[in-house]
């Protein structure tokens, strides 16, 4: 099969990534930047051209056979911190189970890896974050990767550890898997414990749940705010493509990570 130009993939009559001093583009880059300092979150809608979604998805779901199985619970940040007791929100365990399907797993030739390193939408994502530099992880393993969420699949609450995750959903759930967020509920200088309490007791009340259709593509900042994948519901899974970012070049993740996440490959591809 001949790779796909990036045109067919993306909708760029709405999204000219390739034209950064079109107006489309600069009013997009404002209504970005004030949605992010606003929400922490930008919704592109419509980003990936709609004949599209579902050859994605699939291709995704077919991998997802071979894809790592996380389940286990975790905290919402990196370590746990002895100084807190077990059931503070510092340490408190969060249910976590889904299939990720990782970078190497995925072929060059997917229109997942064509979107990635198309640079024109690297450096528009850049732009919009504000950073002065902005390069694509080099992980071999988590730069480019795809969460698949089945009946009782969640992603627990969580702060992320690094800069950004952009991600494009795919498949829709039939009930649950709703993605739901706390906005600049922490700040660099304050954890806001008993907010993350708060919030982690009724999200129903204290979180928001953004509207999100597949071909979206959406960025968050999920470094200050709070969030969390609700439980799937039904037999149709949840598909997100993820891209990871940083604004250091050659960003890989912490080895003890990788370690882990090879070691939930099913047996005939952990070798
Ligand atoms: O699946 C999603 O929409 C978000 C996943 C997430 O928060 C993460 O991978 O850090
Ligand atoms: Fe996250």
């Amino acid at each position: 099969m001949q790779p796909l130009d990036i045109g067919q993939i993306i909708d760029l009559e709405r999204y000219p990534f390739h034209e950064p001093e079109s107006p489309r583009l600069k009013s997009l880059m404002a209504r970005g930047r004030s949605a992010l300092e606003r929400e922490a979150l930008f919704s592109l809608e419509g980003f990936v051209r709609p004949e599209m979604i579902a050859p994605m998805a699939q291709e995704m779901e077919r991998l997802a056979a071979k894809a790592t199985r996380y389940d286990s619970p975790r905290i919402a940040y990196l370590d746990p911190d002895p100084a807190f007791a077990d059931d503070h929100p510092r340490n408190q365990l969060h249910s976590c189970a889904y299939h990720q399907v990782l970078n190497y797993q995925i072929s060059n030739a997917s229109p997942l890896r064509r979107i990635y390193y198309w640079q024109p939408l690297t450096d528009f994502l850049g732009k919009l974050c504000g950073y002065d530099s902005f390069y694509r992880s080099d992980c071999p393993h988590l730069a480019l990767t795809s969460k698949i969420a089945g009946d009782g699949d969640t992603d627990g609450w969580h702060f992320d550890t690094n800069d950004v995750v952009f991600s494009l959903l795919l498949q829709a759930p039939e009930a649950g898997g709703e993605f739901e967020y706390a906005p600049h509920l922490r700040s660099e200088t304050d954890e806001r414990y008993d907010a993350v309490e708060a919030v982690i007791a009724d999200p129903d009340r204290l979180a928001v749940r953004p509207p999100m259709a597949v071909g979206n593509l959406t960025v968050f900042k999920g470094d200050l705010s709070l969030h969390r994948v609700t439980p799937v519901r039904g037999a149709r899974k949840r598909i997100v493509a993820l891209f990871c970012y940083d604004r250091a070049p050659g960003m890989t993740f912490v080895q003890g990570y990788i370690e882990e996440l090879q070691s939930r490959l099913p047996a005939s591809t952990s070798s």
